[in-house]
């Protein structure tokens, strides 16, 4: 079954980024459950921020599951990426993605490693950088599957990585990994930047897809863009998602709005998957 979801950012210090819902949790859900959507997805500061016994009751009051949780915290607070060349950084890096696991496997939710993928940086040696990735993808990949879950890494545009920017270069670098419990994110705003062709991309490495972003071209909700959204959503029923959609799109023109229009492109291109 393909399942919706919005996301829900709880951190102050990015509050400029690409999400739906703010700050009030509890009110993110009554809205989230009053449109129909089936989760949430949770960016919170680390994995302490929340109570999990009172998220897990506010989940079920709510009738929502909890779809994905974010760590890209970890970079924005406290500088911390799997690729920095201080061995101390990317420890921390990888104790602080492993509490995320930890706190999302309570709920069976993924965690996702989007910005904590960090970059090369200048001056460094792109395999070494790419070994300390591998490296920790295959520590926190197998930290999920002793949890029960599997763990997202995810593509994103040149802007923001120069480490894989594509569904089929992040395939590859998962196919040489030993750990098979990573999947990757199909973020449908990093796509239109980097994909020749995305409804492509999504039929040849169907596989691999656990999670997917959804954004219009330029990052508002479905439908508020220019991305041709017929071929991407026939492309996604194709492999036989079964998953979770969810926008993590600009709240335009504000978060009421957005999660309306989301739930009705949501509508439009999946009921009844
Ligand atoms: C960042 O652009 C992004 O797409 C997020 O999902 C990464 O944390
Ligand atoms: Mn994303």
């Amino acid at each position: 079954m393909i399942k919706s979801a919005v996301t829900v950012a709880l951190v102050p210090q990015i509050k400029s980024g690409p999400w739906i819902f703010w700050e009030n949790l509890e009110q993110a859900m009554a809205k989230a459950e009053n449109l129909g959507f089936d989760g949430i997805e949770l960016f919170t500061a680390d994995a302490n921020a929340i109570d999990p016994e009172e998220l897990s009751y506010s989940l079920n009051m709510h009738k929502l599951e909890l779809a994905a949780v974010g760590t890209g915290a970890g970079k924005v607070i406290h500088g911390l990426t799997l690729t920095d060349p201080n061995p101390e950084i990317r420890k921390k890096a990888i104790s602080f993605i492993s509490e995320m696991i930890s706190f999302g496997a309570k709920f069976n939710a993924p965690a996702i490693i989007g910005s904590m993928q960090g970059n090369v940086l200048p001056g460094n040696d792109r395999e070494l950088t790419l070994s300390w990735l591998a490296e920790g993808l295959e520590i926190l990949g197998e930290k999920a599957s002793a949890e029960g879950v599997f763990l997202i890494y995810e593509p994103l545009n040149r802007y923001e990585t120069n480490l894989f920017n594509t569904l089929e270069s992040g395939a590859s670098f998962l196919e040489k990994l030993e750990t098979q419990n990573v999947k990757l994110l199909a973020d449908l705003f990093h796509m239109n930047i980097e994909e020749a062709d995305i409804a492509k991309s999504i039929l040849e490495n169907g596989k691999y897809i656990g999670h997917i972003h959804f954004a219009d071209s330029n990052r508002q909700p479905i439908g508020m863009g220019h991305t041709e959204m017929e071929s991407v959503a026939e492309a996604i029923k194709s492999i036989n998602y079964e998953g979770f959609i969810s926008a993590e799109a600009f709240p335009f023109p504000d978060p009421d709005a957005a999660s309306i229009q989301t739930m009705h492109a949501f509508k439009k291109y999946f009921e009844n998957c």
